[in-house]
């Protein structure tokens, strides 16, 4: 990778993170023109550009260097770590940015009776999610079977292909509609700026260190 002189971030193109990230650089002080295919957008007042992509694209995005700064769900990012991370270059959740909040949980059909952590021994669980929910298991000590689904992760206790589920929950309405219930917090999540563990030396380090002070600024207004 060539080094380049503009910062790139990348984001999510189209989701719940697209519009409250977009405002959060707005009151950095940074205006977009928007290409027409809107996967690229030039950064019109300082050197920033955004790449918009799918959020699931985005710690690979920075492992490879093509971006320097990433606005994602620390699930993705941790997940990605957890996974397809082990070989990469080792990334950092460098602030949370108070949005975009959400817990990875466990839930249980509404008539299990669930007491403890040690209900799960033994148990299929459904969750698009294995390396996180692998990690919470072994923290656990629990032996259970990680049974892993790109989507609609909460049907799965009722179609029979899992017993229980661990997937993203915010006002619980998905689980109550599914006749289940929250029982254990896996991760505690929200949108994160995630980049590099070790930041460019060159121009781009300048701005950097400019936009993590305006952001710090911003951040401090919203607590
Ligand atoms: O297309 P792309 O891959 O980019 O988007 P996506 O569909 O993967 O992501 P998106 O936009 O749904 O979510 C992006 C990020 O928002 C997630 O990675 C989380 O960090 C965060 N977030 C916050 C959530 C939620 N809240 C949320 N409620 N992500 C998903 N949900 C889903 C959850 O999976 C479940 O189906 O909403 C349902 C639960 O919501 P409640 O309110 O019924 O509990
Ligand atoms: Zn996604």
């Amino acid at each position: 990778m060539n080094p380049r002189d503009r910062l790139r971030i990348a984001m999510q193109k189209s989701g719940r993170l697209t519009e409250p990230g977009l405002d959060l650089l707005k009151r950095c002080g940074l205006t977009f023109r928007q290409s027409r295919d809107r996967l690229f957008c030039f950064g019109e007042g300082e050197p920033v550009d955004l790449l918009l992509v799918r959020d699931d694209d985005i710690p690979g995005l920075i492992a490879q260097g093509v971006c320097d700064l990433g606005i994602v769900g620390r699930n993705v990012l941790v997940e990605f770590s957890l996974t397809q991370g082990r070989e990469a270059a080792p990334l950092t959740e460098w602030r949370g940015l108070g949005f975009g909040r959400c817990r990875l949980a466990i839930a249980v059909p509404q008539g299990m009776d669930y007491r403890s952590v040690r209900d799960l021994e033994g148990l299929r669980i459904a969750t698009s999610y294995p390396g996180l929910l692998g990690r919470w298991l072994a923290e656990q000590g629990i032996a259970a079977e990680v049974v892993t689904l790109a989507g609609s992760v909460e049907i799965a206790p009722r179609l029979g292909t899992a017993d229980v589920i661990c997937d993203l929950v915010q006002s619980g309405g998905t689980l109550a509609a599914n006749q289940l219930k929250e029982v254990e917090t896996v991760l505690e999540s929200e949108a994160v700026l995630v980049g590099p563990s070790t930041l460019p030396v060159d121009e781009r380090g300048d701005m950097l260190e400019l936009l993590f002070k305006r952001l710090d600024g911003v951040l401090q207004v919203r607590e």
